[in-house]
């Protein structure tokens, strides 16, 4: 089976659900949805008038969910994310207490329009960081925050500008954990405006983000039923070079592993049977990438066994 790079996205979306973080979520009820609206932000509104036509009506988008930000084992906060088309903001609410907002961030630094909000644990404390994601005119900006002490901490990683005002980095994010040490990294997809298909690594360090050796290829792959089939993918860059092919074997919560497979990379075997029989968690292996390149996996073993395969820049 030959896979292109455009359809190995479409592999890669079905492969975060494997590898996926996600907390779970509670439902949404009338109450918090009257609450939300109740509170979208009168500087959005404001914002928005300054430079409007005279008569308009701000539009109104807003985002939120139920989370359970300082990890007690109930979803007592509203996180709710507001856009007024251009300019966006977040709110948290503790409607136990008061249906007012009670912490309130990201005016001055993020926007864009079709706020999403999403729930995830990114550094591993079982209480999840809030993830700010709005359509842009040429993409995707991400915001990422996280609870602490009852505020709303910019959680980066962002780039500040002449003016000392933070701006994100992020754009389409893939969350993976790239070393198998059970967090996962951030993944910065390649821009769609080049040529070039590195990925943009962000890892968590000391509190905050810090880029690593970014990668030219990422996939992951899960054994199905039936007999094992080769998959082959072509792998073109414009950084040909020395490149550790890195296996983190096993799904997100290491478990599933592959107990027997053949990895290949221009014809020639990297990992062999051999290898996968003593169930390592990680496997590195130095390759020589040239312009073209031909990766081949073959898994075998058990249904749902699974491995995520990098190609890492030296
Ligand atoms: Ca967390
Ligand atoms: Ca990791």
């Amino acid at each position: 089976m030959v896979r292109s790079f455009k359809s190995l996205l479409t592999v890669l979306v079905g492969a975060l659900c494997a590898i996926g973080i996600a907390m779970p979520a509670a439902a949404q009820s009338s109450a918090d949805e009257a609450m939300v609206r109740n509170g979208y932000p009168g500087v959005l509104t404001a914002d928005y008038l300054e430079i409007a036509e005279p008569g308009s009506i701000p539009p109104v988008m807003v985002d939120y969910k139920r989370a359970d930000l300082d990890g007690t084992g109930a979803t007592d906060y509203v996180v709710a994310l507001y856009s007024n088309g251009r300019a966006g903001m977040i709110r948290v609410y503790k409607p136990a207490g008061s249906t007012s907002a009670i912490a309130e961030g990201g005016m001055q630094e993020m926007g864009g329009t079709r706020p999403e909000v999403t729930l995830l644990d990114l550094d591993g404390d079982r209480k999840p960081e809030i993830v700010a994601t709005f359509a842009l005119m040429h993409g995707t900006g991400v915001w990422i925050y996280k609870w602490s002490a009852g505020q709303l901490v910019n959680f980066g990683p962002v780039e500040n500008d002449a003016l000392g005002q933070p701006h994100s980095v992020l754009g389409n994010i893939d969350y993976v954990d790239i070393d198998g040490d059970g967090v996962a990294e951030l993944l910065r997809a390649p821009s769609r405006y080049t040529d070039d298909p590195t990925t943009t690594v962000f890892k968590l360090s000391g509190g905050g983000f810090t880029t690593v050796a970014p990668q030219i290829y990422w996939s992951n792959y899960v054994r199905e039923d039936g007999k094992p089939v080769e998959l082959i993918d072509d792998i073109e860059t414009t950084k040909p070079g020395s490149y550790i092919l890195r296996i983190v074997n096993g799904d997100a919560q290491g478990k599933h592993l592959v107990s027997s497979a053949e990895v290949k990379l221009n014809g020639t075997m990297v990992f062999g049977p051999s290898d996968f029989k003593q169930k390592k968690r990680v496997m590195e292996a130095t390759v020589t990438i040239t312009g073209a390149n031909v990766l081949s996996v073959t898994l075998g073993g058990a249904p749902e066994d699974q491995l995520t395969l990098f190609l890492i820049r030296k």
